[in-house]
């Protein structure tokens, strides 16, 4: 942790904050959720009054409680526009919780009779499956742990099995799981993922879950860099105040969610420009894919031509004209666009957001855990292409970025620290040698990334040979500058 200044004095929860009773519950307290959920969920508060304050629990490290706690929780959200940036002080978290150190204190939270949302951002790694299909992965260590000793839950999953059991036995309601990560129809494969888990430990727990509980879909959106100790010190130097735990965020918001809570109780998320809607799927086709799956591309593509952030990548004109034809010709034709919702107005906006001066987001950051990401920002529009009858050559050359990214060497020969949690059987393929069509098949081989039905269509295997060719070759730049941009 950055130290605090001695001269300065430490943030502190404003003296008029309100004190909300604690309603929800939100497991993996990140930068996202506070720039986010408890943002949305105070103004909520704010405007419609109840008691939605939020217990935060850290699944793995003490470190934010650390920051959080002795600032009574609150913390200062800087909205980075491309004219300046503005303060709030958010306060609706009202405490902390480490997992390891006291997973009861928890399972405590999760089964009060007041809580009434247990919600979720763990990243796409916290969810323990396996992304190709949706499914639980019962040799994960987490789950084999929760299964050892369900008592004591490891895993996101594990937590809301015992939790909702604890609820049934004590005859209460089941709390509303509300999963706020960018993985395909969230809420509906978190659903399938809690009763595989609860199935295997007890079938009346899964029979109640199944019967009574809800796991509404949602779609999230905001861009929110991890805070730096360089950002840290900044917003001290500038403000006078210590705040070992800000968050820095885009204007940008967007949260649309599937309205089916448990006996319909919840914030008033309406009245603060959430949506609530039947169906989120449109909405989160159009994110996961015109979003993270451009957000990826820049990643993958920037990282390796030498650009740190977004803003860097998009300032690269080859990479800009390339981004704009993965919209135009291999992403928005396999999608069906929310009702009233223009794609092409979507996409001319995300370019400003991702060109946002402000806003310094590492490509490394976002090309982190490629191997759980791909599937849903990627893979899905390449297959729909490929029965359509098209080689969507640009996404292609996308994979194949991440496959030289994971290789572990850059284009200038130096080590890239990839972070992936299968970065070593990413790495594997490479040292094995061969060819690159050797190379790309033992890629396609991973059942848990790509469907057999994709990894055999040979339109793709030698899509992805072409592409890997060109980028050992010539680079990312170039590769990507075969694209023209326009349809
Ligand atoms: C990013 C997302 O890190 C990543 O993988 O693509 O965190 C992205 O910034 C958000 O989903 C934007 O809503």
């Amino acid at each position: 942790m950055s130290g605090k200044p001695d001269d300065l004095p430490r943030l502190n929860r404003p003296g008029d904050a309100p004190q909300p009773g604690i309603g929800i519950v939100h497991l993996g307290l990140g930068a996202f959720f506070r720039a986010h959920g408890a943002i949305y969920l105070e103004e909520a508060m704010a405007k419609s009054g109840g008691d939605w304050g939020v217990v935060g629990v850290s699944l793995r490290h003490a470190d934010l409680r650390d920051r959080l706690m002795p600032q009574d929780c609150a913390y200062t959200a800087c909205e980075l526009g491309p004219e300046g940036e503005t303060l709030h002080v958010g306060t609706a978290v009202q405490s902390v919780l480490v997992a390891p150190e006291d997973p009861e204190a928890v399972l405590d939270a999760m089964a009060r009779p007041q809580t009434h949302i247990v919600s979720l951002t763990v990243t796409e790694k916290g969810y323990c499956h396996a992304p190709s299909t949706g499914r639980l992965d019962f040799a994960h260590p987490d789950i084999v742990a929760d299964l050892a000793d369900p008592a004591k839950p490891v895993s996101a999953i594990g937590f809301l099995c015992r939790a909702l059991d604890r609820r049934r036995m004590a005859g209460l309601r089941p709390f509303t799981v509300l999963t706020c990560d960018n993985l395909p129809e969230n809420g509906a494969m978190l659903r399938g993922l809690v009763l595989e888990l609860a199935g295997r430990m007890d079938a009346d727990l899964a029979g109640w879950i199944e019967a009574e509980c809800s796991f509404p879909c949602t779609m999230v959106d905001r861009i929110v860099p991890a805070t730096t100790d360089a950002d840290i010190a900044r917003l001290a130097e500038q403000t006078g105040v210590y705040d070992a735990a800000p968050v820095f965020h885009e204007p940008f918001r967007q949260w649309v969610i599937e309205e089916r809570f448990v006996d319909g109780t919840r914030p008033d998320l309406g009245a603060v420009g959430v949506e609530l809607t039947d169906d989120v799927r449109p909405y989160e086709h159009m994110k996961l894919r015109c979003l993270n799956g451009t957000h990826s591309a820049l990643a993958y593509l920037g990282y390796l031509a030498g650009a740190e952030t977004v803003s860097e990548a998009v300032a690269r004109p080859a990479l800009t004209r390339f981004i704009r034809h993965l919209w135009a010709n291999e992403i928005i034709p396999v999608l069906t666009p929310p009702p009233g919702v223009d794609l092409h107005t979507y996409t001319d906006k995300l370019m400003e957001r991702y060109a946002n001066p402000g806003i310094r987001h590492r490509n490394w950051q976002i090309a982190m855990d490629g191997s759980l990401k791909l599937p849903q920002r990627l893979l899905g529009s390449i297959a729909e292409n490929l029965s359509a009858g098209r080689v969507p050559k640009g996404l292609l050359l996308v994979v194949a970025a991440w496959m030289r990214y994971t290789s572990g060497t850059g284009e200038d020969g130096q080590p890239i620290d990839v972070r992936d949690p299968m970065a070593d059987r990413l790495r594997a393929i490479w040292d094995r040698g061969g060819s690159l069509e050797d190379t790309v098949s033992g890629y396609l081989d991973i059942e848990e990334v790509f469907l057999p039905s994709l990894a055999r269509d040979p339109a793709m295997r030698g899509g992805l040979a072409e592409a890997l060719a060109d980028l050992m070759e010539n680079g990312a730049e170039t590769a990507a500058g075969r694209f023209s941009g326009t349809p």
